[in-house]
């Protein structure tokens, strides 16, 4: 049952078709299942966790799904994230480990089990970027959201969708492209978003509990976030500092998507947001979002980062101007080209 692909070249050779069934088969004599996603886990993560926890647990499977993380404030409806675990004990044994959204295992969480206490490592996956770290990996570029993978998976398995897997699937969909706005959205993930509203979900209750109750604090951050808004030419940035997040009472989950704004401004091609760091010597963190012309994902990347190619991160160690003026420099030789 222990592995297949273990990596490729090109990111179009991972045959997301041929690795669909070997997920399905790893999963079908899995009697313990670990999922888990990403670290500062986001709606795809960890939508697509909870969908695949979900349909395991209707098959009667036991799953844990763990993170160390907080879970963002937005997607704590769903079904089964008040049983997100943020620890696991030592010696803890699966048949099977799957790790969502996950760019490379360093992003996974500390207690993760080693072979062989983790069983089949699969990793599933849709950033371009991403690393070969699974026995399986299971990774579409093409993919939408890693829920539209959840998705087939459970097809795979001949398990009928339940309200709650769907509305997981839907949520990851809702978060990974902007609520079906962005480039990502495609004729897939939309039919398989039909699907998910045949199995029950309903799209303006989702859209209200994922975007539309939104902490006070948070429009209180987004108010002192957008006072550091700069356009240079066709970048734009925004500056999130300790003293905003204190001053307003609210965590750094509650700045997921004040990027946007900046990237919203009428002829800004790049917009990029700049997280100060919470301990002394601790990197920078630095998100992108490209209007489309400019890749991003390989910005990120040289910083060793990564992403997509519309959205992507990174973190860079070192004194603020510099950091600035090297994403900056970086950001103007992308739009030459
Ligand atoms: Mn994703």
């Amino acid at each position: 049952m222990k592995a297949i692909n273990r990596g490729v070249a090109h990111a179009r050779d991972w045959r997301p078709a041929e690795n669909l069934p070997l997920v399905v088969d790893a999963l079908r004599p899995a009697r313990r299942v670990l999922v888990t996603m990403h670290r500062g886990p986001d709606g795809d993560g960890l939508g697509s966790a909870l969908a695949l926890a979900c349909a395991l647990r209707e098959l009667g499977r036991e799953v844990t799904v763990y993170n160390p993380d907080e879970l963002p404030y937005n997607f704590r409806f769903l079904r089964g994230a008040d049983q997100v675990v943020t620890s696991l004990p030592p010696g803890a044994a699966f048949d099977v480990t799957i790790a969502t959204d996950s760019g490379s295992a360093d992003r996974l969480g500390p207690d993760l089990p080693r072979a062989p206490l983790c069983g089949v490592l699969i990793n599933l996956d849709h950033h371009i970027t991403t690393q070969p770290f699974g026995d399986i990996n299971y990774v579409d570029p093409a993919a939408a959201a890693v829920g539209v993978l959840v998705f087939k998976i459970i097809a795979g398995l001949g398990h009928p969708l339940s309200v709650d897997a769907a509305e997981c699937i839907y949520a990851s969909i809702l978060a990974d492209t902007g609520c079906f706005r962005y480039s990502s959205t495609d004729p897939e993930c939309l039919r398989i978003a039909a699907a998910l509203i045949e199995a029950g979900v309903d799209p303006w209750e989702m859209t209200v509990r994922v975007y539309e109750q939104q902490p006070l604090a948070r429009m209180m951050l987004l108010a002192e976030v957008l006072g550091t808004l700069a356009v240079q030419g066709k970048l734009a940035t925004i500056t999130i500092k300790n003293e905003m997040i204190a001053r307003t009472g609210t965590g750094a989950d509650l700045t997921d998507g004040f990027i946007n704004y900046a990237r919203s401004v009428d002829g800004v091609e790049v917009a990029a947001s700049f997280r100060e760091p919470e301990q002394q010597g601790a990197p920078w963190r630095i998100s992108f979002r490209s209007r489309g012309r400019v890749d991003v994902a390989a910005i990120a990347q040289k910083f060793g980062g990564g992403g997509h190619r519309n959205a992507a991160g990174c973190s860079i160690a070192g004194e603020e101007s510099s950091v600035r003026a090297r994403i900056a420099s970086e950001i103007e030789q992308a739009m030459n080209v």
